[in-house]
């Protein structure tokens, strides 16, 4: 019985440590944003990949060039996706709503300028 109520309290403490241990690496969890760019070719997907990347918290960034959507994962407490939206938009591209940034477009290569709208 004494030994039985010993692996209970066990099992207690160890569900405890779990739950707070689960509970930490939640708050560390990151998120992911999908936003949609203007990107044009391969050049502008590397352009885009590298400025997003070198944002503190960004963990990763892949564009898609079927559909010109990057995809990013970040870390919430660093970085969030409005600025990660303004980073885009400063290299010359469109981040959703957010209209590219007039001057960082006309330095693109000519390859990567769509026409303004
Ligand atoms: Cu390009």
């Amino acid at each position: 019985m004494k030994n039985n109520l010993k692996s209970f309290l066990c099992s207690i403490a160890l569900i405890i440590v779990l739950s707070i241990g689960v509970s930490a690496a939640e708050k560390q969890k990151s998120e992911t944003v999908t936003i949609q760019t203007s990107a044009v070719c391969e050049s502008c997907k590397a352009r885009l990949e590298k400025k997003v990347k070198a944002v503190d918290g960004v963990e990763e960034a892949l564009l898609n060039l079927n559909n010109k959507k990057i995809k990013i994962k970040f870390d919430p407490s660093k970085t969030n996706a409005v600025a990660l939206r303004e980073v885009i938009a400063n290299t010359g591209y469109d981040a959703d709503a957010l209209t590219k940034n007039a001057e960082a477009f006309e330095k693109l290569p000519m390859c990567c300028q769509k026409p303004m709208k």
